[in-house]
């Protein structure tokens, strides 16, 4: 099981779909349909669906996704209200939304696409339930492109019909920042890279930790030599080489010792500012870290970790950020940590947001988070750039 879960693209790196209409508009029959398997509880009563709940699939020519049912936008009292919320969460989360209609409530359907819009989510529409209707008429469906403001695909969930159409349909609405690669305008087709990996006892047994295998793949898919090694091995490997590498990456820990060694020609960056720039805004994280060059022991500082698990004895956010700052600073900074999805909506109390890594969470969900500080006014940065900053590697590190 365990080795299965390894070789599976992990959730965060699925583009997330998700779909979003009224009660019993067929949006479970959809996310069926779509996968030929029975994945989601489909029946006549409204309300079936109660909760978001989201399936990893693969769907061509999309590749790996995760699909995100949620409950129907027009339950009302108490709990529905409560479950409506909880669907509107899930915009934050949604790289593409489809709106299931049956043509029967547009101006509700209208609403939400605005709401969509307002958070940059791109989004499609489809007329469900086409099998009741005879023939479609033309003019019904550009009605509701004018209407929500977005191509609508006609389509029967229950016969099947319209679905290669709406798959080509999402596969256009894939936002470019998406096929972006990892290394961006650092390597090109050919270029050598050298990868310096220390792997001490800390490394997991037996394989690559996430970032070195998505480098790789990254770097193999641009048509790059892609060379290994191990921190100690750097002079060995650099001699083999013809002449020095295009790029060098390596990990913050052990970033001095390479910097030490590298040829003048090659440039050099870590995995954590790849991932930093690929899970976030490297730019503003960047930008961000030198805030902590103005914290002083009045400072508020919020760190947010994704991961809920029990903290670790050397936990890098709970134990080894807060000690560096505070060595800096003075034991007076107060520091807050969240976790999970919990994020306070009010930030203007933090002088610096100091988010993990990520990993957990898919891009939009962490651009989200980056608009929200930008909006209001606070410097966020990550983990891996904050270390990068406290140990002055930041200004020497090249950015993709
Ligand atoms: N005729 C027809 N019926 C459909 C179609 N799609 C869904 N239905 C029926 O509509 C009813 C509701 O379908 P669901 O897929 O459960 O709808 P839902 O939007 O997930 O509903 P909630 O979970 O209650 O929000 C079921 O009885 C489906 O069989 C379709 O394309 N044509
Ligand atoms: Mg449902």
């Amino acid at each position: 099981m365990a080795n299965q879960a390894f070789n599976r693209t992990p959730q965060s790196e699925r583009l997330h779909i998700a779909l979003f209409g009224r009660r019993n508009a067929g949006k479970s029959s959809l996310i069926n349909a779509l996968t030929g398997q029975q994945v989601a509880l489909v029946s006549d009563v409204p309300g079936t669906t109660t909760d978001p709940v989201a399936k990893s699939m693969e769907i061509l020519p999309l590749g790996p996704c995760v699909i995100i049912d949620t409950a129907g936008y027009d339950d009302s009292g108490k709990v529905g209200d409560l479950r409506t919320e909880r669907t509107r969460q899930v915009i934050k989360q949604t790289d593409i939304a489809i709106l299931v209609s049956d043509g029967s409530s547009l101006d509700e359907e209208a609403a939400w696409a605005r709401q969509l819009k307002q958070a940059n989510v791109p989004y499609m529409a489809v007329l469900n339930k086409v099998d009741l209707m005879g023939e479609v008429p033309p003019t019904l469906l550009a009605a509701m492109a004018h209407q929500l403001g977005c191509d609508v695909i006609p389509v029967s969930a229950l016969q099947g019909s319209g679905l290669d159409l709406l798959r080509r349909t999402l596969a256009g609405l894939i936002p470019d920042s998406d096929k972006q690669s990892l290394t961006g305008r650092l390597a090109h087709a050919g270029d050598v890279v050298l990868l310096v990996m220390p792997q001490d006892p800390q490394a997991p047994k037996g394989r690559l930790i996430l970032p070195q295998v998505q480098t790789l793949r990254d770097l193999m898919d641009k048509r790059c030599v892609a060379i290994c090694c191990t921190t100690d091995d750097i002079d060995r490997t650099l001699a083999s080489l013809r002449e020095p590498p295009r790029l060098i990456i390596t990990d913050s820990q052990v970033f001095d010792i390479v910097e030490q060694k590298k040829p003048t020609e090659s440039q050099l960056t870590s995995f954590s500012v790849l991932m930093a720039a690929h899970k976030g805004e490297i730019g503003y994280f960047v930008e961000s870290a030198a805030a902590i060059e103005r914290l002083n022991e009045q400072s508020h500082v919020l760190i947010a970790e994704a991961c809920t698990h029990a903290p670790l004895a050397e936990d890098i956010g709970r134990e080894k950020i807060p000690r560096m700052l505070r060595q800096r600073v003075g034991q007076g900074l107060t520091v807050d940590i969240v976790a999970g999805k919990d994020f306070p909506e009010d930030l203007t109390g933090y002088d610096l947001v100091i988010h993990c890594g990520g990993c957990m969470f898919n891009r939009r969900f962490m651009l989200q988070r980056v608009d929200q500080c930008r909006r209001q006014g606070v410097p966020m940065t990550n983990y891996g750039i904050t270390i990068a900053h406290i140990k002055g590697i930041l200004n020497k590190v090249s950015l993709p």
